[in-house]
């Protein structure tokens, strides 16, 4: 239990973070867990892992890539202890190989709408978004990056250290200069915590910004995402919550002050009427397709219960 706890921690404090890298740690520690647990019988090391299950998708609750990573590594057969196991560790395994190849399919999709000389402005730290801009790169189109801070928690500078490795030309701007560089910008290009029903995108704070700039000048928006990444729930009408954070992340001595409360919400959403398309590994889509992305990847069942 300690290490799962441990990897709970680190995903609500951020030390591990990004939509998709929270799926796939949430999955690779319930596998642990199952792999490590010496419950009595099926029925005890099923209570036992649905409590660990529990604890993760407590962690932080708008990334849908972690309730969706979960409930298909719950989804487990098996008649007997042994067998329970081992079919929850293959689904552990099947779901971090589904995401990499993801990523890597993304990549390929999209990067052949990204043009040579094309600059693009990025948004966080998507690593689904970097593997558009990594790919075209790769492929030998020249191609200049526009990268923002992302405060409070500066993924922008996560972002500029992994282009710069890879030794892409970028820019760092604060996020309040979007509006000054989006007519120098070819196509903004940014990951997703959440794809609604209706194609709206749910993302870092910042970005809804960033699309009505965009939209304004003309400039294309393009979204990176994982068919994971799209929520079932709101197809039964729930509404996305949105991630509030600590005031501390904002201004650390807020507690000198009397009058003052920070208001610090880690994502917005940007109706889907902004966005051009949604590169997902089963293609490029319209945000419209959204619903039948929720329907046939991932299922009509997925309105049942988690746990
Ligand atoms: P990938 C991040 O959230 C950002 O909102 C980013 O756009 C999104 O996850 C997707 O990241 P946070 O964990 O899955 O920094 O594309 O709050 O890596």
């Amino acid at each position: 239990m300690n290490d799962l706890l441990d990897t709970a921690e680190k995903i609500r404090s951020m030390e591990i973070r990004g939509a998709a890298l929270i799926g796939r740690a949430a999955a690779g520690a319930l596998k642990e867990f199952a792999l490590s647990i010496e419950p009595l019988g099926i029925e005890e090391f099923r209570a036992e892992v649905g409590r660990a299950a529990e604890i993760l998708l407590n962690t932080r609750p708008t990334a849908v890539s972690l309730s969706n990573a979960i409930r298909m590594v719950m989804r487990y057969g098996g008649e007997d202890l042994e067998s329970a196991r081992r079919s929850l560790a293959k689904n552990a395994d099947d779901f971090v190989e589904r995401s990499l190849l993801a990523v890597e399919r993304i990549g390929e999709i999209g990067s052949r709408r990204v043009r040579e000389g094309d600059t693009i402005l990025t948004h966080c730290n998507s690593s689904v978004a970097l593997s558009i801009i990594k790919t075209a790169f790769d492929s030998g189109k020249e191609i200049k990056v526009i990268a923002t801070e992302s405060r409070p928690r500066f993924q922008g500078h996560l972002t500029i250290k992994a282009l710069d490795d890879w030794g892409i030309e970028t820019e760092l701007v604060v996020d309040s200069a979007v509006r000054t560089v989006i007519n120098e910008v070819d196509q903004v290009i940014v990951g997703a915590d959440v794809i609604t029903a209706s194609g709206s995108l749910v993302n870092k704070i910042g970005t809804a910004a960033i699309a009505l700039a965009a939209h304004e000048a003309r400039t294309s928006f393009m979204v990176a995402a994982e068919t994971y990444k799209f929520s079932p729930e709101t197809l039964m009408g729930e509404l996305v919550p949105i991630e509030m954070r600590a005031a501390e992340e904002v201004y650390p001595e807020i507690s000198d002050l009397k009058h003052v409360r920070v208001r610090n919400p880690a994502f917005d959403v940007t109706p889907h009427q902004y966005i051009d398309v949604i590169c997902t590994e089963v293609g490029a889509i319209p945000p419209e397709m959204s619903y039948l992305v929720i329907k046939e990847m991932l299922g009509w069942e997925m309105e049942g219960r988690i746990l």
